[in-house]
């Protein structure tokens, strides 16, 4: 910045300005950036809702206020001089030849050099606790567990490798080994595609990508990390309790709303496999009724007896914006208000699942599917899932007959099979060529594996999905498709017919 000194610098350039109007302008600066700071950081962030939030807020706040100083400096003198050096009517003069500055240039490149290094240092500081490995990470029960983050395009999944060992007949392994050891024994596992955990719980993911680049995000957390092809990466997160607290719920069918939409009321009914997640507004009516909101923002009232367990809900991002499926590539954090209310609620069932299998194909099924990405591209009501790229499977059991038919397939159950086996085979009319990924016994170790008895399941709930809600008006054309009470009469030759449907299958 050094500028060649000429004798003719001017140093009479105070320009009339007093030493008292610099200091009111400097003290104005300073309220200027403290307030916009002080007010608009809490205003334009999203709930803290962890712990690395306050730090990661703190830090922000700072670079807002010195952000909105230096934007108070630039303007303000803009400002100044636009109206106090302004072209005068009849002004033929130049202005004054001003040349170098050495004060000048020291006292500007010293200030922004300055809150530079402190910025970094205090950036270090933040990233560096919030980074860190915590205490007792995944406890659940006293001991850890360990907690897969998988991006795949273009869905989350999460794997859960609990504490609890599997009975040694369904490990299937044999757990001693030529030299006499013993490894490790295995430990009960399942997927979802939401995340769960509870206030308190620090949570530490092993993120894997089965194809390419992903971005973990948590707004309310204040966490972002990329998957990379090739490299387990890590996050660190603590959720905690907010002012707001935990204001979701997921009614359980069958169940009637209330729901208000322009000033107008309607009752509507829904079945026995709905679950519904809603946000709790408050009691109305004496308390017998509850108002909540959906996420489609309709309010809508309902018996307070439904009224269940209720959690904090978080939405998760893929950031990596390169192309729209990105962008719709997200899912929930859902934090349960204590350890105790996450297990109950979330994943003593996950575990009870894997060590007794329910006898119910449609039970397995409804089980099996959250495991795989199918939310990130089907809308499927039943399950909340809203994805956008696949046709809705709303109804799918209700359709799969038919389909049969145009498709030359026996019936409607083999129609299913084949569109999750060999999807390019069966394009669903006005999805030509929008690629579903092949679900099938390649092992290819990505998340689209699928064991058959996955498959079994994930087909006999399908076929399950009519639109009354009633099993019996599946179109799957199983010969073995009873029901009483909506329950299959006998479930173990469903899963046989089905077995027979999808061979040859190499597990
Ligand atoms: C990458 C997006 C994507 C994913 C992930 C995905 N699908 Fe699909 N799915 C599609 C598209 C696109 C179609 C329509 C084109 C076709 O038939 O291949 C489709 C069609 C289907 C159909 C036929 C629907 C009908 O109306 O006839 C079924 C059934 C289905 N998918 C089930 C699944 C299941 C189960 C999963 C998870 C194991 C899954 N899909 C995962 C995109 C996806
Ligand atoms: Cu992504």
């Amino acid at each position: 910045m050094a500028t060649t000194q000429h004798q003719q610098s001017s140093n009479s350039a105070t320009f009339g300005i007093s030493l008292v109007s610099i200091i009111i302008f400097g003290v104005a600066m300073v309220i200027f950036g403290l307030v916009i700071g002080g007010v608009f950081t809490a205003k334009i962030l999203p709930e803290q809702a962890s712990e690395q939030a306050i730090a990661t807020d703190g830090l922000f706040q700072v670079l807002l206020t010195i952000g909105s100083m230096v934007f108070f400096l630039v303007q303000g003198l803009l400002l100044i001089s636009v109206i106090r050096f302004r072209h005068r009517p009849n002004d033929v003069t130049d202005g004054p030849n001003i040349h170098g500055n050495v004060t000048l240039e020291i006292v500007w490149t010293i200030i922004p050099s300055a809150i530079v290094v402190v910025l970094a240092i205090l950036s270090y500081v933040v990233w560096q606790s919030n980074s860190a490995p915590q205490d007792q990470p995944n406890f659940v029960n006293g001991e850890p567990i360990t907690i897969n983050a998988r991006g795949q395009r273009f869905a989350w999944t999460f794997e859960y490798v609990t504490n609890v060992e599997l009975p040694a007949e369904e490990a299937g392994a044999v757990t001693v080994q030529n030299d006499g050891e013993e490894s490790a024994p295995e430990m009960v596992s399942f997927t979802t595609n939401e995340l769960h955990a509870y206030a308190g719980q620090n949570i530490e993911l092993q993120m894997q990508t089965a194809d390419v680049i992903h971005s973990f995000w948590i707004p309310a957390m204040r966490v972002k990390q990329d998957l990379l092809p090739g490299k387990e990466t890590t996050i660190r997160f603590t959720p905690i309790a907010t002012e707001e607290g935990f204001p979701y719920t997921t009614l359980q069918g069958p169940f009637d709303l209330l729901l208000e939409e322009n000033g107008t009321r309607e009752t509507r009914s829904f079945g026995d496999s709905t679950q519904l997640i809603v946000r709790v507004i408050g009691e109305e009516s004496g308390g017998n009724l509850t108002r909540v909101q959906l996420d489609t923002g309709l309010q809508a009232l309902v018996d307070s007896n439904l009224i269940g367990p209720k959690y904090a809900r978080y939405r998760l991002n893929c950031a990596e914006l390169c192309g729209g499926g990105h962008g719709e590539m997200y899912s929930y954090l859902i934090v349960h208000p204590d350890e105790e209310s996450y297990l109950a609620a979330f994943y003593d069932g996950r575990v009870d699942a894997v060590l007794n299998p329910p006898a119910d194909p449609i039970l397995q099924g409804e089980r099996a599917i959250t495991a795989y990405a199918c939310a990130g591209c089907h809308t499927l009501d039943a399950l909340g899932w809203s994805g956008m790229t696949g046709p809705a499977l709303n109804g799918i059991g209700d359709r799969a007959g038919g389909r049969a038919g145009s498709t030359g397939v026996s019936n409607g159950a083999e129609y299913i099979v084949q569109s999750i086996r060999h999807p390019q085979d069966y394009y669903v009319p006005g999805y030509n060529g929008v690629i579903m990924p092949v679900h099938d016994s390649t092992d290819d170790n990505t998340n689209t594996y699928m064991s058959q008895s996955d498959l079994i399941g994930i087909v006999a709930y399908l076929c399950s999905q009519t639109a009354s809600g009633d099993i019996t008006d599946s179109t799957c054309g199983l010969e073995s498709w009873q029901a009483e009470n909506n329950t299959l009469t006998d479930p173990a030759a469903v899963i046989s017919e089905l077995q027979a449907l999808s061979d040859p299958y190499q597990e």
